[in-house]
């Protein structure tokens, strides 16, 4: 059981997208507990206010420390330590599959979404152990961002998705991207599912896909084939379907970063 307890002003965006699904599952199956805390229920303010001015002036709004802290402070209470907090901000280390894989192993993640401008740096520097990013773009609030990470995270946990070990099999295992999938119908448009597919001959499939793999990843994202080792077998492998400029591309990436 992994939990994740999330600090937001909008807790009814993660019932509704995170009840759904192979999440929505996963949470019914008690193999993940995802929890809302809102922080507006923390103000101390007759209005339920939660944001103020930034000292100094400019634009926007700022969200106060003290429900925050408040909020935070519920959940310390509750379940008597402190957990990990992540505050997902454009400013954090960029979310990918190997960061995914260690924050699996917390059995229970606090995240912190911001709003407004933003949230006053002190309580950042009081509760926040980790901030985390989706990627290089900003949108209207850390709410997204959460439950990508949510979402990331929770299918690494042993027994989420159906078909176990499938996600061992797929994407950014060992950095490559997937192979192509096809179902039926056999023929669509006049583009028929590739024969080696159709003949059965599981180690025959195998390599086929592991050579589609190497070879999207090397024309999609070379940077990520930059990053890894590629053995005689699979460079024999993707040597194979290359011409001659992309053999002399694939040499000159090989071994060294991009
Ligand atoms: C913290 C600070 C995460 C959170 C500022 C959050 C992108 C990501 C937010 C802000 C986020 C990401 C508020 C700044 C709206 C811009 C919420 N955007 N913003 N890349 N936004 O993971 O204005």
């Amino acid at each position: 059981m992994m939990k994740f307890d999330v600090l937001t002003l909008f807790p009814e965006i993660f019932k509704a997208v995170m009840g759904e699904s192979i999440i929505g599952r996963a949470q019914g199956n008690g193999l993940i507990e995802i929890n809302t805390i809102n922080i507006r229920d923390f103000s101390k303010d007759k209005h339920r206010k939660v944001d103020d001015y930034p000292y100094g002036g400019g634009n926007g709004m700022v969200m106060m420390v003290q429900p925050i802290y408040d909020a935070y402070a519920s959940i310390v209470e509750k379940c008597g330590y402190k957990p990990r907090v992540i505050y997902m901000s454009p400013q954090g280390k960029t979310l990918n599959q190997e960061l995914a894989r260690q924050l699996k192993e917390n059995e229970h993640l606090v995240l912190l979404c911001g709003h407004y401008e933003g949230i006053d740096e002190r309580v950042i520097e009081e509760i926040v152990d980790e901030e985390i990013s989706i990627g290089d773009y900003v949108v209207t609030g850390g709410e997204l961002p959460a439950m990508v990470l949510i979402d990331c995270v929770s299918r690494l946990v042993p027994g989420v998705l159906s078909n176990e070990g499938s996600f061992s099999d797929e994407s950014h295992f060992e950095g490559l991207l997937e192979y192509p999938q096809y179902t039926r119908p056999y023929e669509f448009i006049n583009r028929k599912v590739p024969d080696i597919l159709m003949s059965g001959h599981h180690a025959n499939i195998n390599r086929w896909r592991r050579q589609q793999a190497l070879l999207r990843t090397f024309r999609k994202r070379p940077d990520l084939l930059s990053e890894l080792e590629l053995d005689k077998q699979d460079t024999d492998l993707i040597g194979e379907v290359l011409d001659d400029s992309e053999k002399l591309s694939l040499k000159s990436i090989k071994g060294r970063k991009m």
